[in-house]
């Protein structure tokens, strides 16, 4: 089955964060996943390259917006295999192919009865590259989330009929109650519907950075309505002489922080149906990650709050492995979290290192050192397999629905059950008494096997260890039917040193 699995695409006016990276990597498993179960995947990420944003950073700069924008796409653009993303393509909205494609159903829109000129008057942020309404501003028309004043804008612009679709909307949170997950993201979009509906600018007159429209090519397309349709277009030119649409389209998840949940679960199902395209399936909503300041408050991080903690950073010196592991490990998907040192400190030692770590590390050394490397041909022990072989379902139904934080844990049981088996079964005891060698044969058996399952169920959040261990197994199949403990999978194996060393590495302790 095909499956598309789609990040917001970013706004290239500053270096990527951390929450860009959270994003990222949250559709990864999920694409990570599916690959595993032998679905088609197709998996999506990109920047956001046209409006005012961009426009404004370039100014600031005294450079082109083009320029802007052709130095800092790569930036994310690179940040994808820093983070080990598999993304399938790298969508950019100055791309010809994608400017064309969005002039294309826009000009179908606009065919279909759905636009009309009229002037605009209200608050705008430049920042969101929003209009708020006034239950959406802070005290003295400010913008809650970037904190600073919003403009007055009046002008001249064409609009989408938003509010010809109120019936249609309601009707699909009625039909749909999966179509916005987590459910109080969907409660919250469909409170936003109910609320009443205002038709919203297509257009800025004022603008030259951007898609043209080309009925009036005096304006260009307000930047949501040109950077929604990415999900769609990309898919036409991903491949060249192989358009993907059909393939593809609908998406399966489009994965968003909450920040951008009206876009998503209002402007585009109403975008969609008015271009007469089948909608998504479902827009998950995650939360945010918060960064504690000096004084012990929470706050975003961002770009123009200037509190971000560099994901290249994490990397370099801890490893891909363990950044993607904290972010997804330490906030559940779905809800707001606090990221620190202090807690990366705890989870790299307590988790990483003594958990999975040791578990690798011990059972490979016991293999070598109790039955020079080779795995004994015994049945796996019943009774482990009983505990361990039904995670792989339970992974497999949470991330159907995307719960990326309960799968992981859901998964890490097996982690901790295993090292419980070790100290149970002590194969340290059994090795000094030679008429127990069929029992320590057993339980290296299954040790070796529960880790070879484990590794094929962390494999998304993990995958460069679950590849290192997979490969001192010789077992490096990834897909999820074999995810359950089996004799004869692993004949030999080797030694591996530390995963997750424990050093002086982990920030707190410096
Ligand atoms: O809004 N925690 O781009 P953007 C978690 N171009 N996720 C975060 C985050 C945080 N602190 N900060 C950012 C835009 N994100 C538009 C999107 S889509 C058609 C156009 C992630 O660069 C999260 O996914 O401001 C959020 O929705 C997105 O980055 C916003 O990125």
């Amino acid at each position: 089955m095909a499956f598309y699995v789609t990040t917001p695409i970013y706004y290239v006016n500053a270096a990527p964060h951390l929450g860009h990276a959270y994003t990222a990597l949250g559709a990864d498993v999920l694409a990570r996943h599916m690959r595993q179960r032998g679905e088609d995947v197709f998996f999506l990420t990109g920047t956001d390259e046209h409006g005012e944003p961009v426009a404004l950073a370039a100014e600031r700069e005294g450079i082109t917006p083009q320029a802007l924008v052709d130095r800092n796409a790569p930036r994310f653009q690179a940040l994808m295999p820093r983070l080990n993303v598999s993304n399938d393509f790298f969508v950019r909205t100055s791309d010809p192919e994608h400017k064309r494609r969005v002039q294309e159903v826009l000009g179908r829109i606009r065919e279909n009865g759905h636009v009309y000129k009229g002037k605009y008057e209200g608050w705008y942020c430049p920042r969101c590259a929003d209009f708020k309404t006034d239950a959406e501003q802070g005290p003295d028309h400010t913008c809650p989330i970037h904190l600073i004043e919003l403009i007055r804008e009046e002008e001249e612009n064409y609009f989408f009929a938003l509010s010809a679709f109120q019936d249609d909307l309601e009707r699909l949170y009625a039909e749909r109650p999966d179509f916005v997950l987590p459910r109080h993201r969907f409660n919250e979009a469909r409170a936003f519907i109910a609320g009443g509906l205002q038709d919203v600018s297509l257009s800025r007159a004022n603008l030259t950075w951007g898609v043209t429209v080309p009925w009036d090519p005096a304006h260009v397309f307000y930047v949501w309505f040109d950077a929604l349709l990415n999900y769609y277009t990309a898919l036409g030119y991903a491949r060249e002489g192989d358009d993907l649409t059909d393939r593809f389209w609908p998406a399966t998840y489009h994965l968003i922080g909450k920040d951008i949940l009206k876009f998503h679960t209002v402007f585009w199902p109403a975008m969609l149906m008015a271009a007469g395209l089948p909608l998504p399936k479902h827009v998950f909503v995650h939360g945010f990650l918060l960064m504690r300041d000096a004084s012990g408050d929470e706050h975003k991080m961002s770009k123009s709050l200037g509190n971000v903690l560099d994901p290249f950073q994490v990397i370099d010196e801890f490893g891909t492995d363990a950044l993607r592991y904290y972010c997804l490990r330490e906030v559940s998907f779905g809800h707001d979290g606090a990221v620190s040192t202090a807690g990366f400190a705890a989870r790299y030692e307590g988790e990483l290192a003594n958990e999975l770590g040791n578990l690798i590390t011990r059972t490979l050394a016991m293999v070598v050192r109790y039955r020079d490397g080779d795995v004994p041909a015994a049945q796996p022990d019943p009774v482990l397999a009983a505990e361990l072989d039904p995670l792989a379902v339970e992974v497999a139904r949470l991330l159907d629905g995307a719960e990326l934080s309960a799968a992981l844990d859901t998964a890490w049981l097996g982690v901790r059950r295993l090292n419980r088996y070790v100290e149970e079964r002590a194969p340290w005891v059994l090795a000094k008494d030679a008429a127990l060698s069929e029992e320590l044969d057993v339980v290296l058996a299954s040790l070796v096997e529960g880790l070879r399952v484990m590794s094929v169920l962390l494999h998304p959040w993990l995958p460069e260890t679950s590849g290192r261990v997979l490969g001192a197994l010789g077992a490096p199949e990834l897909d999820l039917t074999g995810a359950r403990l089996q004799a004869g999978r692993v004949a030999h194996v080797e030694r591996l040193s530390p995963p997750f060393p424990k050093a002086d590495a982990v920030p707190a302790r410096r």
